[in-house]
């Protein structure tokens, strides 16, 4: 698989790719990953990206050409369904996209090939969305700077995805958003520290015990902390009881 960014600060990708899964994924050959300035993509002296919305308003646009242009170079074509077709996905990062999700990362994971354009300023021009994006994608309800670190979350997430990318260590299918549940809490040594002990049925050996305990502490953190995914997962009877109970110890 192969990533491309296209953004107006490639310099912003420098190192970011060189850690953990997704520097071994790359190092692997599994996925590649580059960075591409926008401004390649220009013909006129000044390298001209961006220009004044039509119907006025504050900030910049960016151009349609030089994006449209660097998506025909990176991948022979510019028609959405087209490229689709031919297992490309073209990204436009903004936060008008649909929501990323573990359901979407996974799907961008089987192409083979997927391009990203960073947006930037007031936006890019509507055209993008319209005739070249496959996709537009935000990464949540918040406001950044530009695409940007959106692509950076996207890379990880759609290269752990990449088959063969996650070692003997974890498997995606055996993750926390396949289940719905956020993950249980985790401890480790010391059993006490700064006054605060691990619970002690995690020191018990009992591991039925255990499991009902995660399993417990699981739905109760999820309860609290993600009702929207609370909603979504069904009770067995003891679940429904123990989640009742644990109102008061939580
Ligand atoms: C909705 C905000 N817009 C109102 C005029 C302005 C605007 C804010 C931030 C336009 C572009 C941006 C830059 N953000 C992204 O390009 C972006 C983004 C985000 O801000 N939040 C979550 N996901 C994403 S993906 C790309």
């Amino acid at each position: 698989m192969r990533i491309d960014i296209i953004t107006i600060f490639p310099d912003f990708f420098r190192g970011v790719f060189d850690f953990g899964i997704v520097r071994r994924a790359r190092a692997g050959g599994l996925v590649e990953v580059a960075a591409h300035d926008l401004r390649e993509w220009t013909h006129d002296r000044h390298k001209v990206v961006d220009d004044r919305p039509f119907g006025g308003g504050d900030g910049m646009v960016l151009k349609p050409e030089p994006i449209f242009e660097a998506v025909e170079s990176l991948t022979g074509g510019t028609e959405a369904a087209t490229l689709r077709a031919s297992g490309v996905r073209v990204v436009l990062l903004s936060p008008q996209g649909r929501a990323l999700t573990q359901e979407l990362a996974a799907e961008l994971a089987r192409a083979g090939r997927v391009v990203v354009i960073c947006g930037r300023y007031e936006g890019v021009d509507e055209r993008v969305a319209e005739m070249l994006a496959t996709d537009e994608i935000s990464i949540g309800d918040y406001v950044l700077s530009g695409g940007e670190p959106a692509a950076v979350v996207l890379v990880d997430a759609v290269t752990r995805l990449v088959p063969g990318a996650l070692g003997s260590e974890t498997s995606a299918v055996n993750e926390s958003f396949s289940e719905g549940l956020l993950d249980f809490p985790n401890y480790t040594r010391p059993v006490e520290f700064r006054g605060r002990r691990v619970p002690e049925v995690l020191l018990s050996g009992h591991h039925a015990e255990v499991a009902r305990w995660r399993r417990r502490a699981a739905l109760s953190k999820t309860r609290r902390n993600r009702p929207d995914l609370f909603e979504r997962v069904s009770l067995n009877d003891d679940e429904r009881a123990s989640v009742e109970q644990e109102e008061e110890n939580f």
